[in-house]
């Protein structure tokens, strides 16, 4: 996969990519991550990027035009790249649309600053408008490292030896998990993982799933794949929860 970053703050991106396992995939050539700052493409003299809005108002707009050539220019070997505008306007970002993303050979981000972009750039260059969610940053940057790292994981191959990218597989969060020591400080770790019961284990596992989605996300079990055998358990949740 090629991902290229258009900003104006491109220093910003080294230390994401240079560690783990983003790290991993780039040197390993299954994704190739190239940083383009904007100001080398704006061709007045102070190499500006923003400019006033038209009709006032206060802050700053990113010109059209740098950010335009900078397309231009990495779609020249690149046709049929998907734009992407980072934006608090944006779509919300989830799971799903990584997954979506992650089936893209080609990817541009364009990271806003200032108070925005010139709308023409929205309307007539941008593919997909992504938000991280509802708060915001200063600016595009660190929501395209959050995208782009929620993507390159899923790229088959980016995660090491029996890691596999299935966080919110099948919806759902995670069970409790632990290592040793079988007891710490006093706490100890559940039994019935320490019984080798595969089976029983995977009941457990499930069951404290659901849990665990009950109480914090009820709104994603809305969303899940839930079987007769997980109704069972959910029946048991509620009853346990009721009992306290
Ligand atoms: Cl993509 N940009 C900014 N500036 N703020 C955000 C965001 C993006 N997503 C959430 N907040």
């Amino acid at each position: 996969m090629r991902i290229d970053i258009l900003t104006i703050f491109p220093e910003m991106f080294s230390s994401p990519f240079e560690q783990s396992i983003l790290k991993r995939a780039i040197t390993s050539g299954l994704v190739d991550i190239r940083i383009h700052n904007i100001r080398d493409y704006s061709h007045d003299k102070h190499r500006m990027t923003d400019d006033y809005p038209y009709g006032g108002g206060g802050g700053m707009l990113m010109k059209p035009e740098p950010i335009i050539r900078g397309v231009e220019s990495i779609k020249r070997d690149n046709q049929a790249a998907k734009v992407v505008l980072m934006t608090p306007q944006g779509i919300r970002y989830t799971q799903q649309k990584a997954v979506n993303l992650a089936r893209s050979d080609s990817l541009i981000f364009i990271c806003g600053r200032y108070e925005g972009v010139d709308e023409r750039v929205r309307e007539f260059w941008v593919d997909e408008e992504i938000s991280i969610g509802d708060y915001v940053l200063t600016g595009g940057e660190l929501a395209a490292m959050v995208v782009i790292d929620a993507v390159v994981r899923l790229i088959p191959g980016a995660l090491g030896g029996g890691e596999t990218a299935d966080s919110f597989y099948e919806g759902l969060l995670e069970y409790p998990q632990y290592t040793r020591p079988r007891c710490y400080r006093g706490m100890m770790v559940p039994e019935v993982l320490l019984s080798g019961n595969h089976q029983e284990i995977a009941i457990w596992r499930r069951k404290e799933s659901l849990k665990r989605t009950t109480i914090r996300r009820p709104d994603l079990l809305k969303e899940a794949k839930i079987s007769k055998k997980d109704e069972v358990l959910l029946a048991e949740i509620k009853i346990d929860l009721k009992q306290g």
